[in-house]
């Protein structure tokens, strides 16, 4: 396997190349976060990323750019399915201008409206470092009384209203403010667009009608319309998993479990439909059996998230991310798979993988980090990550 790591590019990453070259990762996941989401990318911008990445100082070891993540999907391909057709073809030409470029392997994802969502980005752990983490009772709190959402209460029981209600009361009107800008206003790397509460439930609107099954058609449009250019260029597609995988403001989510994927790998059986496997998303539900996932969906794995989340006993919709060996998921379990996977591949087919998400720990509580991306958590999860590898004999490639 190859150690791949997150860069959110010049100008929006205070983790430098070099840094990178420190935590011992090789292989660089990026995206051009600057074109906005929906406009097609020009195989010169990607080149010019590409030789920002790949032009190493006298004396440095290499990095190569071998993951996008993302190119976003335009909202209106969620609404519309095959329909949104230049929005879809402005997509395939991004993928030409990557594959231009031979960058391979592409992760995407088709959440609607919001992309992954956290109710905190700074939840105080008893070290002392901070975690992201997802609190059920804070999210109903937001979803019923701020976004104040229509037909919201119907997706809460009594019980729960309350205590939305109550959570709701003790939170200052900082607090509220910024349970707004958590959840409504897109996370750094999210592929959706930053919301205000106007426009948050003007697009929950439109999507009226469109429920599990009409999402999943829709996506399975898109794939049919994607798969053949990708295929062409040799580029692998990877459909990350909804995070918290679960629907959210009533929205329908189609990217969650075992069987949304068999469906959309049955529907779409392209070699370029796969899958990245992100342990940690995945990992919220207790009824995803990651290591069974993984041997299920061997073939389609192109690209791997590591993290681990912790759900809590009292609510199980409520995690925060644990350490990357001290979750629910059985890290050496899914690496003993991933490894098996691994060993079928070809040279220049690694599976790569990064450490996603990170405490924020040490320095880096005192500086200004992107959620979940600061340098000593991630570096401290790589170095856990390549431990379990040595252990199975199986070092990551270099
Ligand atoms: C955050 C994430 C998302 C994810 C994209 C994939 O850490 O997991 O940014 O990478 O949604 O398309």
């Amino acid at each position: 396997m190859r150690q791949g790591w997150r860069w959110y590019g010049p100008g929006r990453d205070g983790v430098s190349l070099d840094d990178i070259r420190q935590a011992g990762a090789t292989d660089i996941v990026t995206s051009l976060h600057d074109v906005p989401i929906g406009q097609a990318w020009t195989a010169a911008a990607v080149a010019e990323r590409k030789q920002r990445v790949e032009t190493t100082p006298a004396g440095r070891s290499p990095l190569r750019w071998s993951v996008v993540e993302s190119i976003p999907i335009p909202d209106v391909v969620k609404r519309q399915g095959g329909r949104a057709k230049s929005e879809i073809e402005a997509w395939i030409a991004s993928l030409e201008a990557l594959a231009r470029n031979d960058v391979k392997v592409v992760c995407y994802n088709f959440m609607p409206v919001v992309d992954w969502t956290r109710t905190d980005l700074d939840w105080v752990l008893p070290t002392g470092a901070t975690a992201l983490r997802f609190e059920q009772e804070r999210f109903a709190a937001f979803d019923l009384h701020i976004l104040a959402r229509d037909g919201a209460e119907a997706d809460y029981t009594p019980a729960e209203r309350a205590r939305a209600r109550a959570t709701f009361d003790a939170m200052s009107p900082e607090e509220r403010d910024g349970l707004v800008v958590t959840i409504a206003s897109a996370l750094p790397g999210s592929t959706t667009d930053p919301l205000s509460l106007p426009a948050f439930r003007e697009r929950l609107r439109s999507y009226a009608g469109i429920d599990a099954a009409r999402l999943r058609q829709h996506l399975i449009e898109f794939l049919e319309a994607v798969t053949p250019a990708a295929e062409a260029h040799g580029i692998r597609l990877t459909l990350h998993p909804d995070d918290p995988p679960r629907p959210l403001f009533g929205l329908p989510r189609v990217a969650s479990t075992a069987e949304d994927y068999a469906a959309l790998f049955d529907a779409v059986p392209s070699p370029a439909n796969g899958m990245c496997f992100c342990t940690g998303s995945l990992g919220v539900r207790a009824d995803n059996d990651l290591p069974a996932m993984a041997r299920r969906f061997a073939d389609r794995i192109h690209f791997v998230h590591l993290r681990a989340t912790k759900r809590d006993a009292a609510d199980q919709r409520s995690f925060h991310e644990a350490a990357h060996l001290e979750g629910d998921v059985d890290m050496v379990a899914v690496l003993r798979e991933l490894v098996a996977i691994d060993r079928t591949r070809g040279p220049g087919q690694e599976l790569i993988f990064r450490p996603d998400h990170g405490h924020r720990m040490l320095d880096d509580l005192q500086k200004q980090v992107n959620p979940g991306y600061a340098a000593i958590g991630r570096l401290k999860g790589l170095a856990e990550l390549r431990g379990i590898l040595y252990a199975l004999g199986a070092p990551p490639q270099v």
